[in-house]
């Protein structure tokens, strides 16, 4: 852990586990309540010294080294996400990395994009000049998940440093790893003591809830499950603290008869078992257009049947719960197309926490394996008859955080990618990211936008000045 600019550990532990065989690979820290609450003070007294007054082109210098120091130690980033996360080493080496790297670039750069308003006022209360001059909010929290470890804790430890505040961080219990690097590239980038402090630990009943109800804490950027969000608004709730929130998703993709068939199962594919369906964007409910529905769900399944070298569930307890999911849709009464068990690899893989990557058809709207999330390379393939009904499909959740949407019709992407209710809908593609762009989610799949501006605004606030001339 890493606070008031010095390292540090704790006297409770608990043991770390590679999800890719079950082995115990190391050693986590318990932050106790005695750490959190100094965390925080450190946080505090950052904003009070050379951090909270420092220039915004220094800021942004300081962002850059940051970024430079992970892109220096690379090759340790990859193996520590690797072995933490048990995802293929290449995605680690051409999304999260790259991705925590541009994380700290982008926000250098936005910081100095950044624009305040002002407006000269003639009114019959007199002539005025308005202008607004933007304050970090002070101390931050960050809480993030496991499943894009560093690439989602940089996606919000970079815009509040770069809007200012001072950053108390927590990653999941599961992968504190590479935070643990980026604390050392922090530190060695020369932040003051006390703009960024990490601490290790569980959530509930623990750091992260002791973070949450923090009355020091001003505002908590939060990436996680649904029900974690509404748990973290109840403590909010106290200090009325400002929450961003990017919550879970049971995302829909649209396959129109139009659409390009290879592109869209090819696409499908990804967008359903990238990292094992371990990312918030990944498609659960696919809708085909009725007159390709069998052929895109032979040519889904075949596809699914055949990949290979995909990684674990995180957990012994998330590999349980989606087999749990697999189970129950058989219940529901589920065709299994593909997969729906776990594979058998004949070696140390058997320890881990796998699980077949599994296509689903035949339930109803109202099945639990539709309606819930599943968080797992599965997702559940049904037809459609019309433009509307697709929309109404995909509409049908508590969620709303990603779609996609495939169509050659250009008009049809247009009139449909707006009347889906979800933050990010991706026509003919997937995961396409431009990090200038809002994010978040709509329902219960999130709380505000980040991103480019969107992060900057959230992680500051307007003061507006009414000068009388
Ligand atoms: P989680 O909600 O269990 O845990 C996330 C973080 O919250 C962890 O650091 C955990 O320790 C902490 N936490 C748990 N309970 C807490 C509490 N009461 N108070 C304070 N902190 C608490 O989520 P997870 O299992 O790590 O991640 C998977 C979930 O995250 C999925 O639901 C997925 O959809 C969602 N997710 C969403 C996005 C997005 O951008 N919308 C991105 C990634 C993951
Ligand atoms: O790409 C991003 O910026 C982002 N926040 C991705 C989230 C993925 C969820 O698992």
């Amino acid at each position: 852990m890493y606070v008031a600019g010095s390292f540090r550990w704790a006297d409770d532990t608990f043991p770390l586990i590679d999800p890719t065989d079950g082995a115990v690979i190391g050693a986590v820290p318990e932050a106790p309540r005695e750490l959190v609450d100094e965390a925080v003070r450190a946080a505090r007294g950052a904003l009070a010294g050379p951090w909270g007054s420092m220039s915004v082109g220094d800021r942004s210098a300081a962002l850059r080294r940051i970024a430079d120091g992970i892109a220096a130690r690379f090759g340790d980033f990859v193996d520590t996400e690797v072995r933490e996360t048990g995802k293929p080493r290449a995605l680690a080496e051409t999304m999260d990395i790259p991705r925590a790297i541009d994380n700290f670039r982008a926000y250098a750069d936005l910081l100095y994009a950044r624009r305040d308003s002002t407006f000269h006022t003639v009114s019959p209360q007199g002539e005025a000049l308005n202008y607004t001059v933007r304050r970090p909010l002070g101390v931050v929290a960050v809480i993030s998940p496991w499943n894009l470890p560093l690439l989602l804790l940089s996606w919000k430890v970079a815009p509040a440093l770069a809007a200012g505040n001072a950053v108390v961080a927590k990653p999941s219990e599961e992968t504190p790893g590479t935070a643990a690097l980026l604390a050392e590239v922090i530190h060695e980038a020369g932040l003051p003591p006390g703009a960024f402090n990490l601490l290790h630990g569980h959530g509930a009943g623990a750091a992260g809830e002791f973070l949450t109800s923090h009355p020091e804490v001003d505002a908590i950027a939060f990436t996680g499950e649904s029900a974690t969000g509404s748990a973290i608004m109840r403590a909010a709730a106290d200090h009325v603290t400002p929450v961003s929130f990017e919550l879970g998703g049971k995302n829909a993709a649209l396959v129109f008869a139009d659409a390009d068939f290879e592109a869209a199962v090819e696409g499908t594919l990804r967008s359903a078992f990238t990292h094992s369906g371990q990312i918030c964007l990944c498609t659960e409910r696919v809708y085909v257009e009725r007159p390709i529905y069998d052929e895109f769900v032979a040519a889904l399944g075949e596809r699914a049947r055949k990949l290979a070298g995909y990684g674990p569930m995180i957990s012994a307890q998330h590999r349980d719960k989606v087999l749990s999911y697999y189970r129950l849709a058989v219940e529901e009464g589920a065709t299994v197309v593909a997969g729906g068990g776990i594979p058998d690899f004949g070696d140390d893989r058997d320890q881990g926490f796998h699980v077949e990557p599994t296509v689903l058809t035949g339930l109803p709207s109202t099945a639990r394996t539709v309606r819930e999330e599943i968080f797992g390379p599965v997702c559940h393939v049904a037809p459609f008859d019309t433009e509307d009904e697709a929309v109404r499909l995909a509409n049908d959740s508590a969620y709303g955080l990603a779609a996609t949407v495939w169509t050659t019709n250009l008009s049809r992407a247009h009139r449909v990618a707006p009347r889906v209710e979800a933050g990010i809908v991706w026509v003919n593609c997937w995961n396409l990211r431009d990090l200038r762009t809002p994010f978040g989610g709509v329902k219960a799949s999130g709380i505000g936008r980040e991103g480019g501006e969107y992060s900057l605004d959230f992680f500051s606030e307007p003061v507006n000045v009414c000068v009388r001339i």
